[in-house]
C-alpha cells in the first residue's frame, strides 16, 4: 500500500522536527553509533584513524541539521545568491573548524576524554585537503568562511578533484612530487549527491536553421560525460548558518560509446569511461603561470557549464521571469579560470533560452564580476583559438559575436586608434591566434577588481589601462583578508585565550576592529609576559614539528625567522638565502668571543613547493638545502644560526608555523605580489615583518605603523629605471662587495653542487637580474640589521607584536566580503534563526 503522499511526508516532517542534543552522553552514544554502524568497527579492531571517522560523522550529522535548514531558509525568503567560482579551494582541515564554528569545541573535548581519547590526537588524523596551489585557493577558502559568517546567501563552487596539489619529499636536497591521492581514506565530510547530475558536451559541431523567419544555432557535442555534485557544508561562526561548497566530479555518461560496444569492442568501450573519470583527476600544480593544456581547459568549462546549468535550475524553480536574473544572482570569477561562464550563460540564454542577444548581454554582465590575482604575463590565460574552437565551437563563435560588438563600439570612439583596437581586443592576432581570458572577463563584468590597493592602481595605469580609460567606474579595488577562525582561534589558541581575556570576550572573533581600543596593553608588563609565553609555547610545538621531520634541534630562545610561500623568483626566496650566506660568513669572520654580542641567534626556515616544471624554483630549494647543510653542522656556528627547509608547506602546516614565527618575510619585487595573504596571518599573529611596500604590505604599514616592521627596497616607481641602470653595466658594478662575495663563495664550491647553484646566479647576473634582487640587497641587510637590533630589546619587540595583533582588524575577511556583498554584489545578509539561542523546533 502506498502511502497517501501528504500523510507520508508529514510524519517524516514530524520525526525530523528536533534537533540532535549535544550533551555528552549524547555526543558520546552519537560517536559510538558511527564506531558500529557507520565503520562496522569492533572495539577489537578500532583505530585512532577510526576515532577521526566516527567524531567526524558525528559532526557532520550536526552540520548536516544546519545546511539543510540554511537553504531551506533561504529559498522561502527568496534571497538573491552570490556564486562564487574557482578552480581552486584549499580548505584545510575541518574538523577542528566545524567544532569551533558550531561551538561545540569544548563538549567534544570533554566527551572524547571521558571516552579515553584526546581530541587533538584526533584532528591529527585528518588529511588536509589541498585543492589549490597557494593565496588564490586559501583566499577562497577564507572567503566561504566569511560569507557563512556574515549570513550572506552564498555558494561556492569547484572541482572535486581527486588529486590535490603534489606533497613534497625532500630527497637529497631536491624536491620530489609524491602524488596526493587524498581521498584514500575516505572522507567523512563530503555528501555525495547521487541525484545532482549535469550532462557536459564537448567537441561536435554546430548547425544553423532558420525557424519562424530566426536563425536558431545548435550545438551538437560528440563527446557527452556528467558532472556530480558533491556537498561539503561550510558552518559560519557564531550563527546558525552553514553554506555548501559545491564540487564537480567528472563522470561516464549513460550513453558512452555505444558504437564500439556494438561493435563488440567492450574495452575500447570501457577506455571512454575513463577517459571521462580523467577530467576532474588531478589539480594543475602552477601558482601564477598559464598551462595551455587541453584537459586544463575540459575541467575550466565543465565546473562553468555545470554551474551555470544548476543556478538555472534553482533560479527556474521560482518561475522568475529572465529580466530578474542579475536580480537574484551574482557570479564572482575568481581569477580568469572560469570565465568562460560569460560565454556558457550567453550561449543557453539565446541558443536554449531564445532570448535575443542584447537581451542576454545585459543579463550576464549585470551578474558577472571579475577578481584579478596578479600582473605576471605568464599567468595571463589565453587559450589557442583551435584548440578552443575545436573543444567548444559555439563558445568560440559567441566570442567572436561579443568581439565583434565591442569593437564597433571601441572604433567609434576612437576613429583609427588601431593601437587600441587591438590592445582591447578579446583576439590576439599573430601566427597563432588566442583569446584572452582577461579582456573577456572584462568586457562580460560589470564590475573588476583587484586585491589590494596598490595591486588595483597597477591595474588601472598598466595592465588594463585602455579598458580603465573606457570604463573607470567598472574598477574597484577589493583588498583581501583572512578569517581569524581559522587563523587565530584555531591556530592558536593560547593567543585566543589571552585575547578573550584583553578583551572580556570572544567577540574579536566576529569583529577584529575591536582589538584597537586595547592598545595601551602593549606597554602592560604583564601582559608583555604573558604575551611571551604563548609565543614560547608555540615555538615549543613548531620545535618538535621540526626535530621530527627536519631532524634539527632547534635553539628555543633563537629568533625564529621564516618565509614559507610558493617558491618563485618573485617572492625572491633567493635573496633570503644569499643574506644567510653573508650572516654566514659574516660569523665566521668575527672572534669567537664576540660573536653573541654582535649576532641575535636565529633559526631561519624556509617552505614551499616549487612548481614540477619550474626549475630555478627548484634549484633554490635545493642551495637553500646546501646552506642548511653546511651551516647546521659547522661547529663553530653553534646554535647562533640555524637553517631549515620545512617539507610540505600546505594549511594544516602552516597552522602550526604561522603561531610560532617571530619575524615573517615577505620581500617580493615592489608591484609583483598583488597582495600576498600570508602576511596578514603573520601580523594577526603577532609576527614582525620583514618587507618591501609591495601588495598589502602597503596597508600593512598603513595600519600598524611603519615603526612596527622592517620595510626596505625600492618602490614600485624606481623599479624600472634600476633595471635600465643594470642594462649599461657589468653585474660586478651593480652587485656591490657583500653580495659579489656571497655569490663567489657559491661559485666556488663552498656548498656543492656548483652546476645548479651557478645556474641559478646567472638568474641575477649578466644583466638578467629582472626582479633586482642585487639592487635592493643592500637595503635588505640594514633592514636584518635593525631585526638584529630591536630584538636585543625583548619588552620593546613584544610590545610592537602586540600592536601588530590588535592593528590588524582590517585584514580580516570579514572586512573584505562585506566590501564584495555591498559593492559588487548588492547582496544582502540573511540569518536563519539560530535554534540553540531559543527553544526553537524546526
Ligand atoms: N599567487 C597572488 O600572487 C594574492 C593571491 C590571492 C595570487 C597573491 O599575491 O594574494 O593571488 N595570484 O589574491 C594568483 O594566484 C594568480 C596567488 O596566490
Amino acid at each position: 500500500n502506498t502511502p497517501v503522499a501528504n500523510q507520508s511526508t508529514n510524519k517524516i516532517w514530524k520525526l525530523m522536527e528536533k534537533y540532535l542534543p549535544n550533551t555528552k552522553e549524547a555526543i558520546q552514544s552519537s560517536v559510538v553509533n558511527h564506531v558500529e554502524y557507520t565503520l562496522a568497527k569492533t572495539r577489537f579492531d578500532f583505530t585512532l584513524l577510526h576515532c577521526y571517522q566516527a567524531v567526524s560523522h558525528s559532526v557532520r550529522d550536526r552540520l548536516i541539521e544546519a545546511f539543510n535548514d540554511t537553504y531551506q531558509y533561504f529559498n522561502n525568503k527568496d534571497v538573491k545568491y552570490v556564486y562564487y567560482l574557482s578552480l581552486e579551494y584549499l580548505i584545510g582541515r575541518c574538523l577542528q573548524n566545524a567544532l569551533v564554528n558550531l561551538e561545540l569545541e569544548s563538549q567534544y573535548k570533554e566527551a572524547m576524554l571521558d571516552m579515553g581519547y584526546n581530541l587533538e590526537s584526533v584532528y591529527e588524523q585528518e588529511v588536509d585537503p589541498a585543492l589549490g596551489n597557494g593565496g588564490l585557493g586559501r583566499l577562497a577558502a577564507c572567503f566561504l568562511d566569511s560569507m557563512a559568517t556574515l549570513n550572506y546567501p552564498a555558494w561556492g563552487y569547484g572541482l572535486r578533484y581527486s588529486y590535490g596539489i603534489f606533497r613534497q619529499q625532500i630527497k637529497d636536497g631536491y624536491q620530489v612530487e609524491v602524488p596526493d591521492y587524498w581521498l584514500d581514506r575516505g572522507n567523512p565530510w563530503e555528501i555525495e549527491r547521487l541525484d545532482v547530475n549535469f550532462q557536459i558536451k564537448f567537441y561536435g559541431a554546430v548547425t544553423k536553421k532558420v525557424q519562424d523567419g530566426k536563425e536558431r544555432t545548435t550545438w551538437e557535442g560528440s563527446e557527452i560525460i556528467v558532472a556530480r555534485a558533491y556537498d561539503n557544508p561550510a558552518p559560519g561562526y557564531n550563527t546558525f548558518n552553514t553554506i555548501n561548497l559545491r564540487l564537480w566530479r567528472s563522470l561516464p555518461s549513460s550513453e558512452f560509446d555505444f558504437k564500439s560496444f556494438n561493435q563488440g569492442d567492450y574495452f575500447k568501450a570501457l577506455e571512454s569511461r575513463q577517459r571521462a573519470e580523467f577530467i576532474t583527476s588531478v589539480l594543475y600544480p602552477n601558482d601564477s603561470t598559464y598551462a595551455g593544456k587541453e584537459l586544463r581547459l575540459k575541467q575550466q568549462y565543465l565546473l562553468v557549464s555545470a554551474t551555470i546549468q544548476d543556478a538555472i535550475r534553482r533560479f527556474k524553480k521560482k518561475r522568475k521571469e529572465w529580466k530578474e536574473w542579475p536580480k537574484y544572482n551574482a557570479l564572482q570569477l575568481n581569477d580568469t579560470h572560469p570565465a568562460l561562464a560569460i560565454v556558457e550563460l550567453m550561449r543557453i540564454l539565446i541558443d536554449i533560452e531564445g532570448l535575443e542577444y542584447e537581451d542576454a548581454w545585459e543579463l550576464v554582465y549585470n551578474s558577472f564580476a571579475y577578481t584579478n590575482h596578479t600582473i605576471l604575463p605568464e599567468a595571463l590565460e589565453k587559450w589557442g583559438v583551435e584548440l578552443l574552437g575545436n573543444l567548444l565551437p559555439r563558445h568560440l563563435e559567441i566570442i567572436y559575436n561579443i568581439n565583434h560588438i565591442f569593437l564597433e563600439k571601441i572604433s567609434r570612439k576612437y576613429p583609427n586608434d588601431w593601437r587600441k583596437l587591438s590592445t582591447l581586443s578579446l583576439v590576439e592576432e599573430g601566427t597563432h591566434k588566442t583569446i584572452r581570458m582577461a579582456n573577456l572577463s572584462i568586457v562580460g563584468s560589470h564590475a573588476v577588481n583587484g586585491v589590494a590597493a596598490l595591486h588595483s592602481q597597477l591595474l588601472t595605469t598598466t595592465l588594463f589601462k585602455d579598458f580603465y580609460e573606457l570604463r573607470p567606474t567598472k574598477f574597484q579595488n577589493k583588498t583581501n583578508g583572512v578569517t581569524p577562525r581559522r587563523w587565530i582561534r584555531c591556530a592558536n589558541p593560547g593567543l585566543s585565550a589571552l585575547l578573550n581575556d584583553v578583551v572580556g570576550s570572544d567577540d574579536w572573533v566576529i569583529d577584529m576592529d575591536i582589538l584597537k581600543n586595547f592598545q595601551k596593553i602593549a606597554d602592560d608588563p604583564a601582559i608583555q609576559n604573558r604575551w611571551m609565553q604563548v609565543k614560547r609555547q608555540n615555538k615549543e610545538k613548531l620545535y618538535w614539528w621540526v626535530k621530527e621531520r627536519c631532524g634539527v634541534d632547534l635553539n628555543l630562545d633563537s629568533l625564529f625567522d621564516i618565509q614559507v610561500k610558493r617558491i618563485h623568483e618573485y617572492k625572491r626566496q633567493l635573496m633570503n638565502i644569499l643574506y644567510v650566506i653573508r650572516r654566514y660568513l659574516d660569523i665566521k669572520k668575527t672572534p669567537a668571543e664576540e660573536r653573541r654580542k654582535l649576532f641575535v641567534p636565529r633559526s631561519i626556515m624556509f617552505g614551499g613547493k616549487a612548481a614540477p616544471g619550474y626549475i630555478t624554483a627548484k634549484r633554490i630549494i635545493r642551495l637553500v638545502n646546501a646552506v642548511s647543510q653546511k651551516v647546521n653542522n659547522d661547529q663553530e656556528i653553534g646554535d647562533l644560526l640555524k637553517v631549515v627547509f620545512l617539507p610540505n608547506y600546505n594549511v594544516s602546516n602552516a597552522q602550526v608555523i604561522i603561531p610560532a614565527s617571530e619575524l615573517s618575510q615577505h620581500i617580493s619585487t615592489a608591484g609583483l605580489e598583488a597582495s600576498g595573504t600570508s602576511n596578514m596571518k603573520f601580523v594577526m599573529n603577532g609576527c614582525l615583518i620583514i618587507g618591501t611596500m609591495d601588495g598589502a604590505n602597503v596597508e600593512i604599514a598603513e595600519e600598524v605603523g611603519e615603526e612596527n616592521m622592517f620595510i626596505f627596497g625600492a618602490r614600485v616607481e624606481q623599479v624600472e629605471e634600476l633595471r635600465n641602470k643594470m642594462r649599461n653595466s657589468n653585474y660586478r658594478d651593480y652587485f656591490g662587495p657583500r653580495l659579489t662575495e656571497v655569490c663567489d663563495a657559491i661559485s666556488n664550491d663552498l656548498f656543492g653542487y656548483k652546476y645548479d647553484l651557478d645556474a641559478l646566479l646567472d638568474t641575477i647576473r649578466n644583466k638578467n637580474d629582472y626582479y633586482i634582487l642585487a639592487a635592493d640587497f643592500e637595503s635588505y641587510c640594514e633592514a636584518q640589521q635593525r631585526v638584529d637590533n630591536l630584538y636585543k630589546n625583548k619588552s620593546e619587540w613584544t610590545k610592537k607584536s602586540i600592536l601588530n595583533t590588535l592593528r590588524s582588524g582590517k585584514f580580516s575577511s570579514d572586512r573584505t566580503i562585506r566590501q564584495y556583498a555591498e559593492e559588487i554584489w548588492d547582496l544582502e545578509p540573511c540569518e536563519i534563526p539560530n535554534p540553540s539561542k531559543s527553544e526553537q523546533e524546526r
